[in-house]
């Protein structure tokens, strides 16, 4: 457990008032990327600007194995955040937490009546890609979606992320208090708009005039966050703890690099962010785009030919100079293009980008990014290859990340090992491998899923031919070798 009373000297500690401040936004999904971007600026709000604005911490996700939230409450609602630079780390415990509440020991009326006080004014949430219950490629509900049919069935009892909202939208309404913003800090292109989406046409399904309420009433500011903040492991909590001067189950470490640009549109106040680093806009999607597929389009070209040429963490991959190269040039000349940026010099940003890859004191995991393929495809490599497609210009890097992915998601490794396929839409995918053979039918069959790949993809032969190619080259060479005659040829 954390403890202030043996932590080492060097662990920068909250030296504010903390019983200053006040639960004016809940957040939900209290994982490792939260407590290492939003939570970190409002700490720095509270220590540098007498900022007032505290958490409420919640976690929804029933499936959820982890007591993150017990751990948290058993020590003040305090953890640590580890900045990790190959020039060395930087420790700092986190006072903005005011409390914190699990679903699954509360009960979900707890999180519902947090989200209904007077005082919450922002509701904001990290629930990774899936937990809006969209359909990916279009970004619109799932109404087929097992919580989503749940949450039609006993609206006072949600389970998925937009029921959730709903219930307390629809609470504060009939209590007569104004309500709040919704901020989604996940990484899903226009994510205001996908969460504005989910939780409206989910209220249409229920109660038109709760749906006409939040068009009129709410906002849904979107959000560009960049931070890089690998899973936590044992090994990792063991090696901190040492460092530390105690165990913190809670604790965090993520790259020294924080960005967070945010729409400025909020109904019931905001804290200062802009005094704590981040940038406040009237359009986000510029920004949002330039991450999505620079950033985590090459992270994704890296976790699926990265896994599959036996590199452990994307730094592994940063020491191979064609996997460098290769991510380099997919930024610039596949992602880059594509972009509505303006004003900001894109060679500056990929070579940043790629420094940060090389951080070896961080480990993240290939296969951690390879997690969620499905969720993840369309904003980061899709829409680029349909520009490409319209544009006739190459996209072989893009065709081959596709590739990749159809190799991994088949399960077995290079040395024919097994995969674990992280993935919510795992058993469809075990069923489309299972059920064509390898080759040219298992391209056709994996590029048939609409959710992802919607209807014109899978009908361009442009586009099939091309990821059938590199998927001929994968199973020929294997994923090092092709990933070199790619950028080399
Ligand atoms: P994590 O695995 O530590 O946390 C995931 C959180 O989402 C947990 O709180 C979990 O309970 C919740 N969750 C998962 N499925 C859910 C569902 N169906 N309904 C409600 N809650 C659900 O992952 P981490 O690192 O915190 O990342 C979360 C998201 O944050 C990412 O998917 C991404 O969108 C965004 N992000 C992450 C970055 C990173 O480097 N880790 C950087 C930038 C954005
Ligand atoms: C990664 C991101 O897990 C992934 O899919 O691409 O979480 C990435 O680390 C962040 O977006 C960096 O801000």
């Amino acid at each position: 457990m954390l403890s202030v009373e043996t932590l080492a000297n060097d662990v920068k500690l909250p030296d504010y008032d903390r019983a200053r401040l006040r639960p004016r936004i809940l957040h939900i999904g209290f994982g490792a990327f939260h407590r290492a971007h939003q939570a970190v600026c409002a700490d720095r709000l509270a220590r540098e600007q007498q900022s007032d604005w505290g958490y409420i911490e919640c976690e929804i996700n029933l499936q959820s194995t982890s007591d993150l939230i017990g751990a948290l409450r058993k020590q003040d609602h305090l953890y640590s955040v580890t900045e990790m630079a190959d020039s060395g780390k930087t420790s700092r415990v986190i006072g903005a937490l005011c409390a914190a509440i699990d679903a699954r020991t509360d009960g979900i009326d707890a999180v519902i009546e947090a989200m209904s006080q007077p005082e919450i004014a922002i509701v904001s949430m990290t629930v990774t890609e899936k937990g809006y219950c969209h359909h990916p490629a279009t970004g619109e509900l799932n109404l087929e979606h097992p919580f989503i049919q749940h949450d039609l069935a006993h609206p006072d009892a949600p389970q998925s992320l937009p029921g959730v909202i709903l219930a307390a939208i629809r609470r504060r309404r009939d209590r007569g208090l104004p309500p709040f913003s919704v901020m989604s800090c996940d990484n899903m292109p226009e994510n205001g708009h996908v969460t504005r989406n989910v939780v409206v046409q989910l209220a249409q399904a229920q109660d038109a005039a709760l749906a006409d309420y939040i068009r009129q009433h709410l906002t849904f500011p979107s959000t560009m966050v960049d931070r890089i903040v690998p899973a936590m492991t044992q090994e990792a909590l063991d090696a901190l703890g040492e460092k530390l001067g105690c165990y913190d189950p809670v604790a965090v470490q993520c790259e020294p690099f924080f960005q967070w640009v945010i729409e400025d549109n909020f109904v019931n106040g905001r804290p200062a962010w802009e005094k704590a680093g981040a940038e406040l806009v009237q359009d986000v999607l510029p920004f949002e785009e330039m991450k999505l597929r620079m950033l985590n389009g090459s992270h994704s070209f890296l976790a699926y030919l990265g896994y599959l040429a036996g590199y452990q963490h994307i730094s592994d991959c940063m020491a191979d100079e064609h996997f460098l190269r290769a991510a380099h040039t997919l930024m610039l000349a596949e992602q880059a293009p594509t972009l509505r940026t303006q004003n900001v010099d894109l060679n500056a940003y990929a070579d940043s980008l790629i420094a940060r890859y090389k951080n070896r004191a961080i480990k993240h995991r290939t296969w951690q990014i390879a997690s969620d393929g499905t969720q993840k495809l369309p904003q980061r490599w899709l829409d680029s290859i349909r520009w490409h497609l319209a544009h006739q210009s190459r996209f072989d890097l893009l065709a081959l990340g596709v590739a990749g992915w159809i190799r991994y998601v088949s399960g077995v490794d290079e040395q024919g090992a097994a995969i674990e396929i992280n993935d919510p839409l795992k058993e469809t995918l075990a069923q489309l491998v299972s059920e064509s053979n390898d080759g040219e039918a298992r391209i056709t069959a994996l590029l048939s899923l609409q959710k992802v790949f919607g209807e014109d993809l899978p009908a361009n032969t442009q586009f099939t031919a091309r990821v059938l190619h590199f998927y001929q080259q994968l199973q020929q060479y294997g994923a090092k070798e092709t990933v070199k005659q790619v950028i080399t040829s």
